[in-house]
């Protein structure tokens, strides 16, 4: 667990220079980049300075801000949301726009082939994506899961959002609605998504997500019908293990935009998990669960397997935490010891932002994980690449407090 949130300011460009020495990849670092404000994150938010109308710090200025932070090494996505942030003075105005075009660059140009269509083909061999974008000013959220057939999820997201009082859209409904919006109905299917589903039915469809069905799923492709024998209510220790995911076929981005004002959005955008059931939503577009923002808090956003992942709420935890006085690494922390109370075999991060752009991550299941931050540095480019370490996979965890 990585803390970017205590030491002093110039001890952290110390550190960026330390890593940009010692590190193989140029601004990639090795080690916790501690980032601080004149305020004490842990100081609870209900101490910190209100005015006449009882809202935290309104007047407080961050020099960590404006921001954008992501998941992944998705350094275009960033680095294009930076620039729509910074076509006013202080990102004023733009979070929603630098977090909506950030995360479109990445659907389109398929990051890492990892983000958008042709990706994580599912097992009829379709790609399907969910997106979210969230508004820490009004709370209002915009979402789309299992949208088929339209290549830029997180528009969607945000014309479910911007034009109309629903919260989410699915599957054909949802492709039926972006039409009728302007969107291009097109397959998103590529030869790489093609090919990868073709080899994984020649591997007799392994490894995949069905249980407790026969014929057997660990040895042969469906269809399948369920297992007349009763359930074993053994618990699972973790859902499809097989399905790591990691730097390489990882599919999700999510990202988090603040302004000058302290005005926050986060959004998602992920095409899934390989060989999900057709139909399959993970936790990404899901508010709580792949991100969320609250102007008066901060954000934060999770990555990982979206089966485990949402059944805990990892980023609404983080942001409530961060509430009631947490640091962000300590709510980022929180998210991630929440799951791994119930599920030790599990892949995932949580990144938490307060509203001052203080940051920090915590993950588990990977040695060490990535993040592209984006905010205003003295020296050094102002996009970098940050690598932490994640929490031991051997060793008792605290559960304290959990
Ligand atoms: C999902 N959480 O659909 C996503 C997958 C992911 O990097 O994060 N991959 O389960």
């Amino acid at each position: 667990m990585l803390n970017f949130g205590k030491n002093s300011l110039p001890i952290c460009f110390a550190l960026i220079c330390i890593g940009l020495v010692v590190s193989p990849m140029p601004n990639e670092l090795t080690t916790s980049v501690p980032i601080t404000t004149d305020v004490p994150s842990n100081v609870p938010w209900s101490e910190h300075q209100t005015n006449s109308k009882n809202e935290v710090n309104v007047d407080l200025e961050s020099p960590l801000l404006p921001m954008v932070i992501n998941s992944w090494t998705h350094t275009e996505g960033n680095e294009h949301a930076w620039h729509v942030l910074n076509r006013t003075p202080g990102g004023l105005g733009e979070t929603r726009n630098a977090v909506v075009e950030g995360i479109t660059r990445c659907e389109k140009l398929q990051s890492r082939l990892s983000v958008g269509y042709g990706g994580s083909p599912d097992e009829l061999g379709e790609t399907t994506l969910d997106a979210m974008i969230m508004d820490g000013a009004t709370m209002d959220v915009g979402c789309v899961a299992g949208l088929r057939r339209i290549k830029y999820a997180i528009r969607v997201a945000r014309h479910v959002m911007e034009h109309t009082r629903h919260s989410m859209l699915v599957g054909d409904s949802a492709t039926e609605f972006a039409k009728s919006m302007g969107f291009r109905d097109e397959s998103l299917s590529t030869r790489n998504s093609t090919d990868l589903w073709q080899q994984w039915i020649d591997s007799k469809c392994q490894p995949n997500f069905w249980r407790n069905v026969y014929p057997d799923p660990k040895i042969t492709c469906g269809p399948y019908k369920p297992n007349r024998t009763s359930i074993t209510p053994e618990k699972e220790n973790s859902v499809g293990k097989e399905h790591t995911i990691g730097p390489d076929n990882h599919d999700t981005i999510g990202m988090i935009a603040i302004d000058g004002d302290n005005h926050i959005h986060a959004g998602t955008s992920t095409n899934g998990l390989s060989y999900k059931i057709s139909g399959r939503v993970g936790d990404s577009p899901i508010p709580g669960a792949g991100a969320y923002a609250d102007n008066e808090v901060g954000a934060a956003t999770a990555t990982g397997n979206g089966d485990v992942l949402m059944r805990f709420l990892p980023t609404l935890l983080a942001v409530e935490a961060m509430r009631a006085g947490k640091t962000p690494a300590q709510a980022a922390e929180i998210g991630i010891r929440r799951v791994l109370k119930h599920y030790t075999n599990f892949f995932g991060a949580v990144i938490a932002v307060n509203r001052l752009g203080e940051y920090a991550v915590s993950c588990y299941g990977w040695e060490e994980f990535s993040i592209v931050v984006s905010s205003p540095l003295k020296s050094g480019p102002n996009t970098r690449i940050e690598t932490v370490n994640c929490l031991p996979r051997s060793g008792p965890i605290d559960f304290s407090g959990i």
